[in-house]
This record gives structure tokens, sequence and C-alpha cells, in this order.
């Protein structure tokens, strides 16, 4: 019998998904369900799903999940955690969720540092509805609403968001990893994890910006997708991290700051 060495994460439904072929929302979901596992934190997890190709995402976790209006999902995740402060909601969110309709909610609940995880999905379109222009395309990419390309003079310009959330007080953990290649994937794999053990030692919001490929808006062969990413995205929006209180360096170093809540 072949040996098993790689199985389906213990916090992960049993069903498939609806994502396209390559897309990137499949590998947040699995990324999401193992940070699940090895904190051993899926019975007190909820899963805060967005309007957009997420949409169904709750369906995909062994948590507790519900579904917020378009762009609300921060507003949702506060008024779980201060309600069940014992429980842990995340958000994922897309860019037309999270900064266009939801730009208050993500603004204000940054700004007040609720005890909340934000996963952004950044795939710099609207993916659900058919390829339209997000606040994050960059300029010059095709959409179907900006045909011949992103045009600053109609369009303006593309949002940062970590950039932008790093300069309020609030924040607890604002970081951009990416999914364009393994060693990334591991990287982003940690950021997700990072963020939860931020909120189970009380340290504030976290936002974990996600570059991540939606081959088919972007009419683009999967492998060109994460080339796209790489060449490209990663310009636009240079990775790392962009705000990192002292508790939660000393939290990634090792050390616990508060005894967990
Ligand atoms: C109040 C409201 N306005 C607009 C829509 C239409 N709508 C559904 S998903 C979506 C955008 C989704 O794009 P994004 O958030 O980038 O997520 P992705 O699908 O790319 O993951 C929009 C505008 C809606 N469902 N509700
Ligand atoms: S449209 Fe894009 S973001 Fe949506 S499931 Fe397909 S590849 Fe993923």
């Amino acid at each position: 019998m072949d040996k098993v060495i790689y199985t389906k994460p213990e916090a992960m439904e049993d069903r498939f998904t609806h994502y396209c072929p390559g897309c990137g929302h499949s590998t947040i979901t699995r990324l999401i369900a193992e940070a699940l596992d090895t904190l051993k934190i899926q019975e007190k997890a909820v899963c805060v799903s967005s309007i957009g190709c997420s949409v169904s995402s709750y369906y995909y976790f062994k948590c507790d999940g519900l579904e917020a209006a378009h762009g609300r999902a921060p507003a949702v995740a506060t008024a779980i955690k201060r309600c069940r402060p014992e429980l842990y909601p995340f958000t994922i969110q897309g860019d037309g969720d999270l900064a266009a309709i939801g730009t208050a909610e993500t603004v204000h609940a940054s700004a007040r540092g609720e005890n909340i995880v934000l996963f952004f999905v950044n795939n710099a379109i609207y993916g659900m509805t058919g390829g339209q222009m997000a606040p994050t395309t960059l300029v010059g990419m095709n959409s179907t609403s900006t045909p011949g390309g992103r045009k600053t003079d109609t369009a303006g310009y593309p949002i940062r968001v970590c950039e932008m959330l790093a300069t309020l007080d609030g924040p607890a953990y604002i970081t951009r990893v990416s999914l364009h290649n393994p060693a990334n994937v591991r990287k982003a794999k940690k950021a997700i994890e990072t963020a939860f053990r931020v909120q189970m030692a009380g340290l504030g919001l976290s936002l974990v910006e996600i570059l991540s490929p939606c081959p088919i808006s972007w009419k683009l062969e999967p492998t060109n997708a994460l080339k796209f990413i790489e060449e490209t995205m990663i310009k636009q929006y240079p990775l790392g991290d962009f705000k990192v209180i002292d508790g939660v360096k000393a939290l990634i170093e090792g050390v616990n700051p508060c005894s967990p809540k």
C-alpha cells in the first residue's frame, strides 16, 4: 500500500471547493485550515465570509461560520469578538470587498484595534462578478471595465492597503505575503498562523494581505498567473511586514507576551 505523506487538514471539510483551477483562494483555504489545526482552535474559530469568490468559504472549514454583507465582514467579526471574546473570528475578503465597498469598515476596525483577524485576498480584480476593475487593479492592467488597461486620468491609482493601514495606531500586525511559489506559500502560512496567535494573545487587529492568482479574470494559464504576480504585481505591492507592534515581535520570537485570552 502507498504511504500517505500529505493529508487533508482536520479543520477542512471533505468537499470540493467551487474555486477555478489555479485560484489562490484554494491555497488560502488550506493554509487557514492548517493554522486552525496547528493552533488547535477549530472549536473556537468563526469564519466570516465576504461577498466575492470567498462567499462560500465558511462551507469549507469545520468551524462555525457566517456570511457578511458585501464589505461588512470586519464589522461582523467585531460584533462576534465583543459579544463572545473567547471566540476567534477571522474574515476572508477580496479586494473589492475589503478595499472598495468595505473601505470604511476596514479602516475603522483597524483604527479601533479590534482583536480580530482579516485575511485580504488581493487578486487585483473583481473575480466573482466577471473581472471588473478593483481598487487594486494595476495601472495599465486590462479588466472588463477598463478595456485597453486602467488609466489614471479616469480611474486613479491602485490602493496599497497595508501601507495605508500601517499609518494607524490601532493595528497590531500588518503584513503582505504572496502565493507565487512554494517558498512564499510557506511564508504565507507562517503569517496566517501568526495572525491567529496575535488574536489568541489579545494583542489586537491583524491584517494579512495575500497576493493571489485569478487565472480566469487575468486570462492567463495558472503558471503564467504566478509569473504575473512575481514579475509585475510585487513591484506595486512589495512583500513584507508593515506593522509589527512590540508584543507581536516578542510573540514571533517565541516569547509569550501575555497569557492567552
Ligand atoms: C451591496 C453589493 N454590491 C455589489 C455586489 C456585487 N458584487 C458581488 S461580488 C463583487 C466583487 C467581488 O470582488 P472581490 O471582492 O475582489 O473578490 P474576488 O471575487 O475577486 O475574490 C461585487 C461587486 C453585491 N453582491 N452586493
Ligand atoms: S474567478 Fe478568479 S478569484 Fe474567483 S474562483 Fe475563479 S480564479 Fe478564483
